[in-house]
């Protein structure tokens, strides 16, 4: 290669080089008390530790779960040692587990699909994978499925929505999203097996034929798609939305806090490199408006369910107020029949609760302001693990969850359709 080619080469290189996380690894936190956590809440405003908390330093019952960067590792573990804070390493070495999943998709790459039958439901699968599978799902059973598109994305991609729908005018819906964090991939894996199974199981499985004789399903699977193209070409941990922060060199918002419900509030962040940046205000990021002027616009979303993981819990609102929900029992009583059913398959087993006291304080969450646009049952899932591979989870496991979870899904359909009707 010529001088100037050799270094176009590089150019290229450089910009669309993959992240890499050699050497880097996760420790599980366990803090005994207020104090430590406060210490722990220090610990991650030292920017330069390129700290990525996987799950937030906020009270002392859950173990907070932090990817340390090979460079800050040192640092890190004194820091803890040196406060007596209890720590154990949950993954050697961050790198070794992504070889081994991109191995997994180099293997089980598709050059052409011919059929959703052929869809490899059992690995992990690009943006360009996902949307061509919506597109031959629906020419596939086009008296059941259409796709509807709710907006555009900030660099432009299509968030394209799965209607399920067997007929009527503007029936009483369910609302289905998974994939809002970009980096949650089981949750954009689960989505699509979710799709087929529907169409499987209309017409053969008596409950959900049932659904939707009277009901529609809406499912949007990749909620963030230009987050999820940047997991798959530049970082694989990448959470947030895609648009720049004027300002900031820090890019991004946070979906699941962008939201009005106490948008701004304590549990969100209004500093761009936090990976809870809420955003400069309520619905900035289109991805969460397409779907705000989604649900405004259909006015019959009787349940909106947003598929995150992990952790595996089921909660319900609300996240930025200890306020109860005023329809609690029933949402306590009915998050416990579907963790219930979703145990039976494989012994997976949930916490569930409401939001601010399951997992921590969040303002601006999805769920929250659906639940105040008056949708009752409004839950978030968080999927597999409860942090052996946190975002990482192999894709053996993909089937598994989404089969269980669908159990779940199904106990709060049922009820939704028997109840709110
Ligand atoms: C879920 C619903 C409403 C408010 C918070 C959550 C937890 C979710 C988040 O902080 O947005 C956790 C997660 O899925 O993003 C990542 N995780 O900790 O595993
Ligand atoms: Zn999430």
């Amino acid at each position: 290669m010529k001088g100037p080619l050799v270094f176009a080469t590089l150019i290229v290189a450089v910009l669309c080089a993959q992240e890499r996380f050699d050497g880097h690894q996760v420790l599980r936190i366990t803090a005994r008390d207020e104090g430590e956590i406060n210490l722990l809440e220090e610990l991650s405003q030292i920017e330069e530790l390129e700290l990525d908390f996987w799950t937030e330093p906020v009270h002392s019952t859950l173990p907070v779960d932090v990817r340390v960067p090979s460079q800050s590792l040192e640092m890190v573990k004194m820091y803890l040692d040196s406060h007596s804070i209890h720590y154990s390493v949950m993954m050697e070495n961050v790198q070794d587990v992504l070889d081994e999943e991109q191995q997994g998709m180099f293997g089980a790459r598709q050059h052409q699909l011919r059929s959703t039958d052929d869809y490899d439901y059992t690995n992990y699968h690009t943006i360009d994978e996902i949307y061509s599978f919506m597109d031959m799902l629906v020419a596939e059973n086009p008296s059941l499925v259409s796709k509807i598109v709710i907006g555009q994305s900030y660099e432009g991609r299509p968030l394209n929505v799965l209607k399920f729908s067997t007929g009527g005018s503007n029936r009483p819906a369910i609302w289905i999203d998974t994939g809002i964090h970009s980096r949650e991939w089981v949750t954009q894996a689960s989505g699509t097996w979710f799709a087929k199974k529907i169409v499987q199981d209309y017409g053969h499985d008596q409950a959900v034929t049932a659904i939707l004789d009277n009901m529609d399903i809406f499912l949007e699977i990749v909620t963030n798609p230009d987050g999820y193209h940047y997991t798959h070409v530049s970082n694989r941990m990448w959470r947030k939305t895609r648009k720049p922060n004027p300002g900031s060199s820090c890019v991004g918002v946070d979906p699941n806090r962008n939201w009005d419900a106490g948008f701004g509030g304590s549990g969100a962040s209004g500093n761009p490199c936090s990976e809870t940046f809420r955003g400069p205000s309520a619905h900035s990021e289109s991805e969460v408006k397409s779907i705000v002027d989604f649900v405004k616009a259909h006015g019959n979303v009787k349940a909106f369910v947003s598929i995150h993981a992990y952790s595996q819990m089921l909660l319900y609102p609300y996240g930025y107020t200890r306020t109860p929900a005023k329809d609690q029992a029933e949402l306590h009583s009915l998050a416990q029949k579907a963790i219930t059913d979703l145990a039976s398959l494989y012994g997976t087993r949930y916490r569930y609760g409401s939001i601010i006291n399951t997992i921590y304080q969040a303002s601006g969450s999805t769920v929250d302001w659906t639940y105040n646009q008056g949708i009752k049952y409004s839950y978030t899932f968080e999927l597999r693990d409860t942090g052996r591979y946190g975002f990482i989870l192999p894709a053996n496991q993909i089937l598994p969850t989404a089969q269980e979870t669908w159990l779940a899904l199904m106990a709060i359909m049922e009820h939704t359709k028997a109840n709110a009707i």
